[in-house]
């Protein structure tokens, strides 16, 4: 696949505008956790998806069409309180929404920042994507923020953590580029699968 071949499509704001013709690789987790930054750095585009070091950037569902083969999809983020109550609910009901038809859902790649344990929002996350049986590995960002003792005490208690949860992890930063290759033969790896 060529991810240099890659072009934005729709902001869905309604079911109705969900697309469902190629298989998706989904991007979730909290607000500023990096899934905007890490979406870009996979297609090697500074600002195809607009990132903020402000969270609640994204606050529609963005669909990212690569190489006519799938879709990116970047999720608006959860548990940023300084937005309404209103506009939480609006983003819960979004991501509810999007998540009830899978028959397209490839791989959900849910990322968590690595400087912190999964907080409550994302575990909660995290078991709901399992109980869909959606397959999804966990992405750890911003490595480059932890110093050498830390990143090996945060990647050991992940990878345990995802041990224990049936699914993968990978350590990444988009600062070094650190994990890139291996999140890329996940994607490949879960095309591949759904096109069997
Ligand atoms: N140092 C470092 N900074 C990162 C990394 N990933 C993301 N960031 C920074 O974190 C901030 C948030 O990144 P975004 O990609 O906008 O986060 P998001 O998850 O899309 O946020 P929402 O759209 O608000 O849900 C930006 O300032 C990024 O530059 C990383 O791996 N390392
Ligand atoms: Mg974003």
């Amino acid at each position: 696949m060529n991810y240099h071949n890659a072009e934005f499509v729709i902001s869905a704001v309604s079911e109705k505008q969900f697309l469902t013709d190629l298989p998706e690789i989904v991007f979730c987790g909290k607000s500023n956790v990096g899934k905007s930054t890490l979406l870009n750095c996979l297609l090697g585009r500074r600002s195809l998806a607009r990132t903020s070091s402000k969270p609640g950037k994204t606050a529609q569902i963005n669909y990212f069409r690569i190489d006519k083969t799938c879709y990116f999809v970047d999720l608006p983020g959860y548990g940023y309180a300084k937005v309404s109550d209103a506009q939480l609910k609006k983003w819960a009901g979004y991501i509810e929404k999007y998540f009830e038809n899978n028959d397209n859902k490839a791989l959900v790649v849910l990322l968590t920042d690595m400087r912190h344990p999964p907080t409550g929002l994302d575990k909660q996350m995290f078991y709901t994507i399992a109980d869909k049986e959606i397959p999804y590995i966990v992405v750890g960002t911003k490595l480059d923020k932890l110093n050498r003792t830390e990143a090996e005490k945060m990647k050991n208690f992940y990878r345990e953590w995802c041990d224990e949860n049936g699914t993968y992890f990978i350590p990444f930063s988009s600062v070094t580029g650190h994990g890139k290759e291996d999140i890329i033969d996940c994607i490949e790896q879960a095309i591949e699968e759904r096109s069997k």
